[in-house]
This record gives C-alpha cells, structure tokens and sequence, in this order.
C-alpha cells in the first residue's frame, strides 16, 4: 500500500480523498494556488504545498509544478479526483515517467474514451448497445446527408473530442443539417483543434442512466448500479438518484453485467461510469467517464462501499474487496449540487460565508469544503455542497431531503438552496416521472410565473 498521496484537487473531492486516505492510514498531500492557501482541504491534510497562481490553468491543471510537489514531498502516488487532470492521459504518461502511480485507469483508456467515436467503436464492439448512428466519422457534408437521410430526422452532430455537452448541434429537419454539420466542426475546430464530427438519431425523450462500474484491470469488473441524473441545467447536474426510479431489477442486472463484462474485457482499472440514455425501456450508450463522479456517493450509499478507498487498492495493486455476488442494494439515495449561484440566472456569487451549518442525523452526508468565515475565490467551479440522503425507499429518502434541506445553513452568498423545497413540491419529482428536458422546462415555466 502507498505511505503518502497527494491530491491533485481543491474543494470537496480533495476532502473526501484525504478522508479515504485516512482511514487507510495513508499521509496527504494537499496542493493548493495562493489564491486556497486558507482553503479546507490544505488545512485538513498533513502537507501541503504552493502550484501556483489563482488561475487553474496555472496552479491545479499545472503539471510540471504537480510533478515537482510530488518529488519534494515523496508521494508516491496521486489522486486526481474530478475535472481538471482527471481524465488527462498526457498527465498519467507524464506521471509514469516519473514512476508515480496514477490512481485512476490506463492512459490508453482515457484516450479511448476521451475520444468519443473511439469510444462508441469500442463498446459496440464490447456488446453494449449504442445510439444508432454513423459508422464513426463523417467527413463530408454529403456523407452527413446521406447517413441522416437513411436513418430519418431529427439527429444530432456531435464532435469527436467533446463530450458532456460540448460541441453538439441538433438538426430537426433535413434543412438543419448543413448548419448543424458545418457548426459543429467549427466549433470543434475552435475548441478543441479537431473537427472530427459523427452523428447520432437523436433521442427526443429520453432520461440519463449512467452505470458505475469498477475494474481489478486484470479483466475481472462489477457493476454498481445505475444513477439517474436526468435533472440537469445547461449540462450541469443538479439532483441525482439511485437506483433510478425508472429502472426494475432486471433490467439493472441485464444492463449492468453488459457494463461489467464490456470493461472486465479492456482489463479497466478503477472507477469509470458508462452513460446511456434510456427512452422507451431500451439504453443507448452515448459516452464513458473514465474518473470518480460527483455523484458518485449515491451509489455508495446504497451499495454500502467506499469507491475512493477501492480506487486506492487497485491503483496500488491490491485486489478490490467486493464481488459482484456480494454487491446489494440497500434504500434509496438522492444527492443535490449547491451551487454559489444567485436565481434564478445562475450567475456565480462567490464571497464571504457568514455562517455555515451543515445539517446531521441518521442517513444525511454533506461532502463540503465549506467553513464559518471562508470566502469562496471567484476562480473555480461554483459547487461549494453536494447533501447526499438515504433512506429505506425512495419516499422516506425524499422526506429526509426536505427535512436535511431544512437544518442547512448557508449566509453570506447566494445559493441554488432556495430551488430544492421547489423541486420536491412537483409531483414529477414526487413520482419520479422526469426525463433530460423536465428541469429546463421547469425553470423557464418558473421563470415565467
Ligand atoms: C444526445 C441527446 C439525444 N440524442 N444524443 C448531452 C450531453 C452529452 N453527454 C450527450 N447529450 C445528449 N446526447 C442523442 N443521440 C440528448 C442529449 C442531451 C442530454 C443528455 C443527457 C442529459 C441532459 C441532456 C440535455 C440535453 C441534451
């Protein structure tokens, strides 16, 4: 097992990871730009050390001054939670140069997923259902017609090196297409120095289900379930559950042991998450994210295992304690993202917090990195709490939501709180009948009122 971690992260990732190297009795290394140096997660871990100025392209996503804080302190290894190095392969090459262990998987299968027709050539070719589309790229504006003229309209364009919402373009109509073709690859042009497109039939109901799954990356894998994180704003998350309300047992099992067998047979490592979306009782992949989730703690609440502890074992090449015959599902959990955000624009309201409170009792979990007088730097991701609940069904876990939601406290800047007593009084959420386009339709009727 490593003596010493350091975590290429800030705010509440970087604390649930020292928590997980704790109990591991593991030493931490926090990094932090000057602009954290008060930050919680620097306070909570054993060493810290300066990568640089507020901006994270400077200090966070920073890899010669990473590598460096890892020589200087002697860590052995380093956790990247999410975004900034996480899903990086250049990073992990670089690390393995300097023989330090990434606790995540493969470069390779960070490339192949980061690359999302690689991607979805990959996971067919593994049994799992895709979208129907393309047959990888498509180079020409004639190829595109074609592809979309013989599976019919509406599709969607979607660039190879986006992802989560980036470089997307619908066509409704076949007299979209041109736009949405040459749009796309502009805009992949720009962002991303590829333009490399595919298209998809899009999908216009349908809900997000991603499966976690979890690999040894000697080609043995489980599956945790599913979670639902169809409510989401502009692609950013906002209230997730497991297992999702739309989901039977068999069908969980069906879907997850295609997940399971897909990354047991890329010998994967660690945590990855498979996402679909799922119209009309059938999943369609779209894309895999080869890091721990933000919302990975719903599936730990009910599956009852600590994600970021079996990380650290199979990154430091221990066997992972679970079988998939020993993996149950106990109650219900939803998770809800705070955000520093003021409605209803949710425009980022970074500041000084007045007074914090963080709510308690039987099956409430709050991962923040929050404090009395802390002051949120205006540099960084706008998430400053995820309140995690879990109950025994889905009901008395969406009563506890409201009731947790009622302890918490937070003054000082303006928050997205004020929308969840809102969100649990709709009966949809209430019944669990949402789908990707539900929040969106709800706030701008919200915003018209
Ligand atoms: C789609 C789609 C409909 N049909 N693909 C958006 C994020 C990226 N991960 C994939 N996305 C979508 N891909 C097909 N073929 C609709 C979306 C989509 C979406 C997906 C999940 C959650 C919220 C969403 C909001 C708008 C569009």
């Amino acid at each position: 097992m490593f003596s010493k971690i350091l975590i290429a992260n800030r705010g509440e990732i970087a604390l649930r990871v020292i928590r997980a190297c704790r109990e591991l009795g593991i030493l931490t290394v926090a990094v932090h730009s000057t602009a954290d140096a008060d930050a919680m997660h620097v306070r909570m871990a054993d060493e810290s050390i300066c990568i640089g100025p507020p901006s994270g392209t400077l200090s966070y996503l920073n890899v010669p001054n990473i590598i460096s804080a890892c020589e200087i302190t002697g860590a052995e290894a380093v956790h990247p939670g999410y975004g900034f190095l996480s899903e990086n392969a250049n990073f992990v090459q670089v690390l393995e140069d300097h023989d330090i262990k990434f606790i995540g998987p493969t470069a390779e299968h960070i490339r192949i997923m980061g690359d999302k027709i690689t991607a979805k050539d990959t996971m067919k070719k593994l049994g799992v259902p895709c979208v129907p589309g393309s047959d990888g790229g498509v180079p020409t504006i004639e190829e595109a017609f074609k592809v979309s003229d013989e599976m019919g309209f509406p599709v969607i364009v979607k660039a190879t090196a986006g992802g989560g919402g980036r470089g997307m373009k619908l066509a409704k109509t076949r007299d979209d297409l041109k736009d949405a073709f040459f749009g796309a690859r502009a805009e992949s042009k720009a962002a991303f120095g590829n333009d490399e497109v595919y298209i998809e039939k899009y999908l216009t109901l349908p809900r997000h289900i991603e499966v976690q799954v979890f690999g040894d990356g000697k080609g043995r894998a489980v599956h945790l379930g599913e979670r639902d994180c169809s409510l989401q704003r502009r692609h950013q998350k906002v209230f997730e559950e497991a297992p999702g309300p739309g989901i039977d047992p068999e069908t969980r099992e069906r879907i997850g042991k295609l997940c399971a067998d897909a990354v047991a047979g890329i010998n994967y490592a660690g945590a990855g998450t498979i996402e679909f979306l799922f119209e009309r009782g059938e999943f369609f992949f779209i894309e895999m994210n080869t890091r721990l989730q933000v919302e990975h703690p719903v599936t730990e609440a009910i599956f009852g295992v600590d994600l970021v502890k079996q990380q650290i074992r199979v990154a430091a090449g221990e066997e992972m304690t679970f079988r998939q015959e020993n993996l149950s599902i106990k109650g219900h959990a939803i998770e809800v993202r705070i955000n520093a955000e003021r409605l209803p624009d949710f425009t980022p309201c970074p500041g000084k917090i007045t007074t914090f409170h963080a709510p308690g009792g039987l099956g409430v979990r709050m991962d923040s990195a929050l404090y009395d007088g802390y002051t949120i730097p205006p540099y960084y991701d706008s998430l400053i709490a995820k309140l995690i609940v879990t109950g025994t069904t889905r009901q008395a876990t969406l009563a506890r939501l409201r009731r947790a939601l009622g302890e918490l406290i937070v003054d000082g800047v303006d928050t997205t709180l004020p929308l969840f007593d809102r969100l649990l009084d709709e009966p949809d959420i209430q019944s669990g009948d949402y789908d990707i386009h539900w929040l969106e339709k709800w706030l701008e009727a919200q915003a018209a009122e």
